[in-house]
């Protein structure tokens, strides 16, 4: 079977609220715009995107599930549950697709509660503190290792 050319890009808790709260933090960009970023990329690409964001935890983990059938690669930003979900990162282990793993905010330089990612060693992409442009840059860069054309 020929590789599905579609990325999964899911969006966790509260990042429905881009644009609208914390602009100082997480820019002006709405939930929306990002969407948009992703699916221009991706064509670029000649990849498809499909769209989740939920503050339901279960919403997301079928959505993976759901990858490992038709997706060839997951884009996530977690949101909170980075910082919290075993769940959620056994979820991303358990499809065994290449996943990026971005961060609109630059967790590393924030509080220590957002210092550790349960994502971080199940994702071969990583992109923080990049804005919200830091989804264009995850997508190139998964999809250069999806195609074979990452080195080191
Ligand atoms: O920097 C990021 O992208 C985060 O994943 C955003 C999460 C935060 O819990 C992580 O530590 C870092 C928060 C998502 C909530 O997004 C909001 C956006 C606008 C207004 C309020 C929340």
């Amino acid at each position: 079977m020929t590789a599905p050319r579609r990325l999964l890009l899911v969006n966790g808790p509260n990042l429905n609220l881009l644009g609208a709260r914390e602009p100082t933090v997480y820019g002006t960009a709405t939930l929306h715009d990002v969407e948009a970023l992703a699916v221009e990329t991706a064509a670029a690409h000649g990849f498809e995107v499909r769209a989740v964001q939920s503050n339901h935890e279960g919403v997301l983990l079928d959505a993976i599930h759901a990858a490992g059938e038709d997706c060839a690669g997951i884009v996530i930003n977690p949101g909170g549950l980075t910082h919290t979900s075993i769940v959620l990162r056994d979820a991303l282990s358990g499809v065994a697709l290449p996943v990026a793993e971005v961060h609109i905010s630059d967790i590393a330089q924030r509080e220590s509660f957002r210092q550790h990612s349960y994502v971080a060693d199940v994702a071969v992409v990583h992109v923080v503190g990049e804005g919200v442009a830091g989804y264009a840059t995850a997508i190139d860069r998964l999809i250069a290792v999806i195609t074979g054309q990452a080195f080191g």
